[in-house]
């Protein structure tokens, strides 16, 4: 297929890399030229474009406001989409933002999917990221073999925004387990209880869990280098948030948890993995970082 990928970074740059090895005509467009060019794939100047004469775009891009300047903005995709055009979304953006472009493509008769991933940094490098789709039922099925390239398995939930609801519930869990986790170690420690004896635990017994099994190394390493960098768990919890207010819904522990965050931001962590929230719980209860 001739695919048009927007946006290079840690998630992007490899599903990018998966569809040009799997023999797809890539086009790539990232902000920062000096972070643009991937081997095998040719490099545009603009969205616009990367997205003339695609039969596919596929965008992977921090948050709302990055997602609406690739499609909409001047040289925008918007600017060069033509009928029959498929786009994808895999950035966690807000579900209505994300329904407001497919209605801004569907008047040119290209259609969106809200497909936002699970699996960070390793499932995109190792093609085993999982999907979770809103948008027709058709186009999810003429994507199934960019899927099957880049993931293990796609969830079909609904229309438009749908795949983001889903996506940001999924994630709401996530900040919460590992802020439970988090509280958890902490006090352990402050017994005298290590950390590798509290992870062994967890491991053995119905505490266990694929967000802690997934991040028990780097938490033996104290290495906090970004998988998910923790600005954008922040980011996504502010979408949860607003998206919870919009359906007239309270979130209290994630409104708690969302204000360790912004502190954790303020002091500086915003760029390393969300996992550097625990860093931050250890200083803060008088505990030296092993
Ligand atoms: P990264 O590694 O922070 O990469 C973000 C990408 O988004 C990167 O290519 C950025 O380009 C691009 N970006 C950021 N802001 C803009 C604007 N305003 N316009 C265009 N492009 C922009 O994030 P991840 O790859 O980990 O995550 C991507 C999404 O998946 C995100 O929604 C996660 O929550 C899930 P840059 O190189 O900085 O110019």
């Amino acid at each position: 297929m001739k695919i048009a990928f927007l946006g290079l970074g840690i998630m992007g740059r490899p599903m990018a890399a998966r569809l040009v090895a799997a023999g797809h005509e890539v086009t790539v467009w990232n902000r920062t030229p000096s972070r643009a060019d991937l081997p095998g794939a040719r490099t545009a100047a603009t969205p616009a474009q990367a997205a003339a004469g695609a039969e596919v775009v596929w965008v992977c891009v921090s948050d709302t406001a990055a997602s609406e300047r690739v499609f909409l903005a001047e040289d925008g995709v918007l600017a060069a989409a033509a009928p029959g055009l498929l786009a994808a979304d895999s950035s966690t953006i807000s579900p209505q933002a994300s329904r407001r472009i497919a209605a801004r493509l569907a008047e040119r008769g290209a259609t969106l999917l809200d497909c936002p991933v699970t699996g960070s940094k390793q499932g995109a490098e190792s093609g085993k990221l999982v999907f979770i789709a809103g948008g027709p039922k058709e186009a999810v099925a003429r994507l199934q073999p960019l899927f099957q390239v880049m993931g293990q398995r796609v969830f079909h939930i609904g229309g438009n925004g749908m795949g983001l609801a889903a996506k940001l519930a999924m994630n709401l869990n996530i900040a919460l387990i590992y802020q439970g986790f988090c509280e958890g170690l902490v006090l352990a420690e402050k017994s005298g209880v290590s950390a590798g004896q509290m992870l062994e635990i967890i491991g053995a017994t119905m505490l266990r869990s694929g967000v802690i099994e997934y991040k028990a190394p780097f938490i033996r390493a104290r290495d906090y280098s970004p998988n998910f960098p923790l600005k954008l768990m922040l980011k996504d919890i502010r979408l949860m948030l607003e998206h919870a207010r919009s359906l007239q819904t309270e979130l209290p522990a994630l409104q708690t948890v969302a204000g360790i965050y912004e502190q954790a931001v303020r002091q500086g962590l915003g760029e390393q993995d969300y996992a550097a929230t625990l860093g931050l719980m250890e200083r803060q209860s008088g505990l030296a970082e092993a």
